[in-house]
């Protein structure tokens, strides 16, 4: 029993070399140990380097969320006094930047009515007598506590410039 075992152990470390000598070497009853053995193990081993392997791409890909940012147009290309996208989600600390498009002057308020408790609006609005004048401007704002926030621009609420992000 102790000879199976060791010879299980050790038959794998060279059989990803020689797969096909190993039948030939190995005779009479040890055969037929190692040859279940070796299959079982790397099969192990070939799921081992899978799982390292996904989670390096989970790894990386939760690297590249963070350093990336999502950009909202303030002002359609078609004119409309919208945000785009206004609805939308993004993970905790993922900044969100606010980019002068179209019809401006627009700006970017929060609704203390409409956001999670405990956060405070004015950290994360503009003033509602600041604008975004130029083309380009842009207004950025990182929002960690999650929940759903709700905007809008305060020259155009009126006209229905109101948007929504969920932060997961
Ligand atoms: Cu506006």
């Amino acid at each position: 029993m102790a000879t199976v075992t060791s010879a299980a152990v050790t038959v794998p470390t060279f059989t990803g070399l020689k797969a096909g000598a190993t039948p030939a070497r190995v005779v009479g009853s040890t055969m037929k140990a190692s040859a279940s053995a070796v299959p079982k193990l790397s099969i192990k081993a070939t799921l081992k380097d899978v799982g390292v392997a996904v989670a390096a791409t989970a790894a990386s890909a939760m690297l590249a969320s963070n350093a990336m940012a999502i950009e909202v147009l303030l002002g359609g290309d078609d004119g409309s006094l919208a945000f785009v996208p206004s609805s939308f989600s993004v993970s905790s600390g993922e900044k969100i930047v606010f980019k002068n498009n179209a019809g401006f002057p627009h700006n970017v308020v929060f609704d203390e009515d409409e956001i999670p408790s405990g956060v405070d609006v004015s950290k994360i609005s503009m003033s509602t007598e600041d604008l975004l004048n130029a083309p380009g401007e842009t207004y950025a704002v990182t929002l960690t506590e999650k929940g759903t926030y709700s905007f809008y621009c305060s020259p155009h609420q009126g006209a229905g410039m109101v948007g929504q992000v969920t932060v997961n």
